[in-house]
């Protein structure tokens, strides 16, 4: 730190200079990430509540409502009729929660968690931290946990299964009615990482897998505004079906407005809140479905072209992300990272995979294409 502050001017002049090193969602370069440029009112939001703090929400009982109605209407859309639940840091975070709470209603002293092949990262993290023995079960062709796998993975040990609504890879989602029959057989609590998926699934026309709490095996679900929802970051979202859950999470506060916490971080972004309830009140379900109607679009139009170009989709889309894969798939994604793309180059499964997020429009998925098409030739 300097030893003198600087004037507003030449704070703002820095601080623009690393913006410009920054990639931008508007450049429609961006085709590997999970989250897009907040919609307007978000940030609009976020700048009315921005000192609010929610982790001492009785100092922001205003911000404390916005989140209810946030955490009410994500209920509502996923058929919660009495779930509760937080605005948290992101899917890793809720994804914590649900499995703290798995953890603390077990009394399993080695206890192990049952993940598909394809979970989301974020699990190797939590099973470190909450000392969880994971267990891979394995896919079927089309990426989906194969539910013969999840019942090979159960032992007396076993905590929790988990299911994913929209893999962060490929999209895929898992058949969770199966999986939750298992769970229910079983008595093994199930979590469901919709933290991609649960903002999208809902919204597209004439497409309706059962993956949420209509489905009786089902005790929570992460589903983050700030991916698909366009909220601000940090807008995680973690449901539990019934409120008995939190006792299993909550930590004793004494001294703050609010006696108990049931987040891991203390401290805790209002302004996000806010700009995801902005979202929700300026978009509605209509809003949404025009959102989630357009990516939809624009993933058929990069599918086709690369069909037509020769390439092989990994797996048809269902939802907003497609992979595909050429003869030698890794110089390619190299190829198209140095024309300014980004791109995710997926080992695993010697595949590009890409997001069409609403930041993406059809002239960027054209234009893709384009320079698909000339990479090729060359
Ligand atoms: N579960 C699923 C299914 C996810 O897709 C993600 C993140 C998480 C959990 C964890 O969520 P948080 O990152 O909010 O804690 N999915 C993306 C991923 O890791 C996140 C992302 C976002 C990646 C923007 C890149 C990026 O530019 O692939």
């Amino acid at each position: 730190m300097q030893p003198k502050g600087l004037s507003t001017k030449s704070v703002l002049a820095e601080l623009k200079n690393m913006q410009r090193i920054d990639q931008h969602y508007d450049n429609g370069k961006i085709l590997c990430s999970m989250c897009t440029k907040p919609h307007p009112l978000a940030k609009k939001a976020y700048e009315m509540f921005f000192e609010s703090n929610l982790g001492d929400s009785g100092l922001f009982p205003g911000t404390a409502l916005l989140e209810k109605e946030v955490i009410q209407a994500l209920a509502t859309l996923l058929h919660g009729e009495k779930a509760v639940g937080f605005l948290v840091s992101g899917g890793t975070e809720a994804n914590l929660m649900a499995l703290l709470a798995a953890r603390n209603a077990s009394k399993i002293e080695h206890p192990e968690v049952v993940l598909p092949q394809s979970a989301h990262f974020s699990f190797t993290k939590i099973c470190n931290l909450l000392n969880l023995k994971p267990v891979y079960a394995g896919l079927d062709s089309s990426f989906r946990v194969d539910p013969t796998e999840v019942k090979k993975c159960i032992s007396k040990n076993t905590i929790a299964i988990v299911g994913t609504a929209g893999t962060a890879e490929l999209g895929a989602i898992d058949p969770i009615d199966k999986i939750s029959e298992i769970a229910l057989r079983y008595g093994v609590y199930l979590h469901v990482d919709a933290a991609f998926g649960g903002l999208v699934i809902p919204f597209i026309k004439d497409f309706k897998p059962n993956f949420d709490f209509n489905i009786e095996g089902v005790k929570s679900i992460t589903v983050d505004p700030h991916k698909m929802g366009m909220a601000a970051i940090p807008a995680g979202g973690i449901l539990f079906k019934e409120a008995n859950a939190l006792d299993l999470i909550k930590t004793e506060t004494l001294y703050l407005t609010d006696r108990v916490q049931y987040t891991f971080v203390g401290t805790r972004a209002g302004a996000a809140a806010a700009s995801a309830w902005a979202v929700f009140k300026a978009l509605g379900k209509a809003g949404y479905q025009k959102v989630v109607g357009d990516c939809i679009k624009n993933t058929k139009l990069l599918a086709e072209g690369f069909e037509k170009q020769g390439f092989k989709l990994v797996v048809e889309p269902t939802l907003n992300l497609v992979a595909f894969r050429s003869a030698n798939t890794k110089s390619l994604a190299e190829k198209l990272r140095a024309k300014g793309w980004f791109i995710s180059y997926l080992s695993r499964y010697d595949c590009i995979r890409i997001v069409v997020m609403p930041h993406i429009k059809k002239r960027h998925a054209v234009a893709f294409l384009e320079d698909l098409c000339q990479i090729e030739k060359l």
